[in-house]
């Protein structure tokens, strides 16, 4: 018989869950964070490296995937696992989020949205069907229901308008996705920055009974003690037995604050985009290494990390890859980022399993304001 796809929680400190969602493909150790493979890579990264950092599970776009090179080529292919040579658990958006940024002449009404491809222009249709259709045929283990995030700052109407759309889109979703064994469809909750908003959303989504529920519509524009307003007043109307994914979010503070908040999943292109634009992320704050400053500094990013990429090669050398845009540059720093991420996360596990994740935070965060010389 197929595993079933289920969420435990381990231990609590505080609002903070330390938990583990187990499916056929693997388990996920939460609060996890999902490293950004858009378009079936993780940018500058070999598979093997994401899973050795400690990644359980990793994220696919559906926008980007339907349009090169093709769900239905995927699923001929064998499925985005094999495809990509992922084995372990996929997540993947359901493509409303990159269709609003990135394509060109969208029409957004009831039905879905209509767009144009930002590679060749081809026209499209998305509708909440044809996105669960699509993660079908990437044979995604957690799907997303199509949704629609808009920008801060907005009209209190407007973000009320799309809120209720996406909830009538989750359960369109739901009724497409059916029953799945070992697979899930997750909710997405809107509602902006205004707190009733996210309260109704919450709970019209908690009462669909899905098998987890992400918090949207976050980190688009608005100040960090906003989206920390908005998790304080949404988490606590999400059921305590699903997992709560945060999408899109965010920097290592970020994370620590939401966790502290009740969140237990995490994507974000910051470690990836980031490591591709000369900016490393260590336990002493964010290094830019394009800076002058580096030249001749022979010290590594972190000497205690076991990270080669973190442990092995010299700022100097680090320096000079980054200005002479050697793909060598983006594939280090990508790797030390991830690196950091995953060790991040590990920590915070770590930390809510001992019932210390207050200290730990704590310490955390006075590593960064440090600095590094
Ligand atoms: N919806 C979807 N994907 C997303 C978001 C959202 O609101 C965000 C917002 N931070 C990132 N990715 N479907």
């Amino acid at each position: 018989m197929t595993q079933e796809f289920s969420f435990r929680l381990i231990a609590t400190d505080g609002k903070a869950r330390r938990g583990e969602i187990s499916m056929p493909r693997g388990t996920v150790r939460t609060p996890a964070f999902m490293p950004v493979g858009t378009g079936g890579t993780v940018k500058a990264m070999y598979m093997d490296q994401v899973r050795d950092l400690g990644s359980d599970i990793i994220l696919g776009n559906t926008y980007h995937l339907m349009l090169r090179p093709g769900a239905e080529r995927v699923a001929r292919l064998g499925g985005l696992h094999e495809f990509a040579r992922w084995p372990y658990p996929i997540l993947t958006d359901s493509g409303g989020f990159q269709v609003m940024s990135l394509s060109k002449l969208r029409k957004l009404t009831e039905k879905g949205v209509t767009f144009r491809s930002h590679i060749d222009g081809v026209p499209y249709e998305m509708t909440p069907e044809r996105s669960i259709e699509i993660q079908g045929l990437l044979d995604s283990d957690i799907q997303m229901q199509l949704d629609e995030c808009i920008a801060l700052p907005a009209k209190e109407s407007d973000v009320e308008r799309a809120m209720e759309l996406s909830l009538r889109w989750a359960e369109r979703c739901k009724a497409a996705f059916g029953t799945q064994q070992g697979k899930a469809m997750f909710g997405i909750v809107q509602g902006g920055d205004v707190a009733l908003l996210r309260e109704r959303s919450a709970q019209v989504l908690s009462g669909l009974d899905l098998k987890g529920y992400a918090v949207g519509g976050l980190a688009v524009g608005e100040p960090q003690p906003v989206m920390l307003d908005m998790l304080d007043v949404t988490c606590p109307q999400l059921p305590g037995d699903k997992p709560r994914y945060l999408m899109g979010v965010g920097t290592p503070d970020d994370i620590l604050k939401s966790v502290a908040r009740g969140i237990d999943m995490f994507d974000c292109v910051m470690p990836t985009r980031a490591g591709r634009h000369g900016l490393a992320y260590t336990r002493r704050g964010k290094i830019n290494l394009r800076n002058a400053r580096h030249a001749e500094d022979h010290r590594p990013l972190d000497e205690e990390s076991d990270c080669p990429a973190s442990r092995d090669y010299s700022r100097a050398y680090l320096h000079h890859l980054v200005k002479s845009q050697e793909s060598l540059g983006a594939m280090l720093l990508t790797w030390n980022n991830l690196a950091y991420y995953q060790r991040l996360m590990a920590d915070i596990r770590g930390a809510v399993e001992a019932g210390t994740f207050g200290e730990r935070a704590a310490l955390i965060t006075e590593g960064w304001a440090r600095g590094d010389i």
